[in-house]
């Protein structure tokens, strides 16, 4: 019921406090299936001095407008690439979107069809659905990994482009990119790069040594990537992003919006009014943490899972669904169902797949907390 009078801000906010009390936090370590964490406070400050901020009126904004366009550039920059074009936007899903839009609308033909790995994310529906583009699917090897013979085999003249992922949402497999780059040139076609989640991880595990393939711009085919700033970035929700390799991809879905403060604006987002704090937050996280600091929180990350992996494959019953790639493991049982259940009554936030529990090793994932799940795991595995 929308109430008549209002209540005091004291009461309003008591009773939020019972309301959210089920609610898991990050700071209690029990969230291990996530790929959100809690912010950094330098970007929670930040969201808060500047919540006002909106970037779908940028002549009202101008400063941070060009905030928007550095943190653009900056992650363009991570990604191999001198210059880029893209947007922060509300998260993968948009950003997904996006850059189906772009290849859809640049390709003109009719019946599009995009090949993507069966280890897509579900975002890539939702664009097929509203862009009314066809997914066809590509299969994966048995390393999870897309085959890219397969993918080969399904190009047609319909074809308006192909996705890899860097960093699947379920196993955090990183796909053969190299190849797929060198069969999207062959065939004239543009690559999209999910890196959703990897786009903040294999940057800099690969300077760590970890053996993980190439996956952005540095490869010729790759015309656009998803990076998401609010997964291991740290920035707080909602901050995702697009980078495009050229600026015609962003023109393709940019949209006349005449009458703004800052005269005719080309939009190319989803969203209309969109949060400027969200741009500050990631320029803010990345001149605070920089490569060296990013590289710490990954370190941690790829050290803790590469440790948790091992201890799983000590618990009878349990097995890994293959060796870690990134921060994520990911393991089945015989009787997984039984298992989610009892995990979950025991107040552990996991994240259960068709055939497999995945534990993220987010920055507010500890080593106690693992050990703490570890001890309940066992237990209910040989109970
Ligand atoms: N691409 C990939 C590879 C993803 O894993 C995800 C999200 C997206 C795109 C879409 O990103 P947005 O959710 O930002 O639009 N993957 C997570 C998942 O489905 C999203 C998530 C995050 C789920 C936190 C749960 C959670 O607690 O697992």
């Amino acid at each position: 019921m929308f109430p008549r009078k209002g209540a005091s801000g004291e009461e309003v906010l008591e009773e939020l406090e019972r309301k959210t009390e089920e609610d898991l936090t990050f700071d209690s370590g029990r969230i291990l299936g996530s790929m959100c964490t809690y912010p950094h406070p330098l970007a929670v400050e930040v969201v808060r001095r500047y919540i006002d901020r909106n970037l779908g009126d940028p002549g009202l904004h101008v400063g941070s407008q060009r905030v928007e366009k550095e943190a653009v550039d900056m992650l363009s920059n991570l990604l191999g690439l001198e210059r880029g074009y893209g947007h922060i936007v509300s998260g993968g899903t948009e950003a997904n979107i996006l850059a189906v839009r772009a290849f859809r609308n640049l390709a003109d033909v009719e019946k599009p069809e995009l090949i993507l790995p069966e280890s897509a994310h579900f975002s890539f529906l939702k664009a097929s659905e509203m862009l009314g583009v066809k997914l066809v699917w590509a299969k994966l090897k048995e390393d999870y990994s897309v085959d890219v013979r397969d993918v080969e085999s399904k190009i047609t003249d319909r074809t308006i482009g192909i996705v890899g992922i860097a960093g699947t949402t379920g196993l955090g497999v990183v796909d053969d990119i190299p190849s797929l780059s060198d069969l999207a040139i062959e065939h004239g076609l543009p690559l999209h790069v999910d890196a959703a989640f990897g786009g903040f991880v294999i940057p800099f595990a690969k300077e760590l040594g970890y053996d993980i393939p190439d996956f952005d711009f540095r490869l010729k085919g790759v015309k656009s990537i998803t990076i998401d700033p609010h997964k291991m970035g740290m920035v707080p929700i909602p901050a995702g992003g697009i980078i495009f390799r050229e600026k015609k991809y962003l023109e393709a879905i940019s949209i006349l919006a005449p009458y703004l403060a800052g005269g005719r604006i080309w939009q190319a987002t989803i969203t209309g009014t969109r949060p400027g704090a969200s741009a500050l937050a990631v320029w803010a996280m990345i001149k605070h943490l920089g490569f060296e600091g990013y590289k710490e929180v990954v370190r941690e990350a790829m050290e803790l899972s590469r440790w948790f992996a091992g201890e799983l494959k000590k618990i009878p019953g349990v097995y890994l669904i293959r060796e870690p790639v990134l921060n994520i493991v990911s393991f089945g049982s015989e009787r997984l169902e039984e298992l989610e259940e009892r995990l979950k009554n025991r107040g552990w936030g996991i994240s259960a797949h068709r055939g497999y529990v995945r534990i993220v090793m987010m920055p507010h994932v500890k080593r106690e907390h693992l050990e703490e799940f570890l001890r309940d795991l066992g237990e209910i595995a040989a109970g």
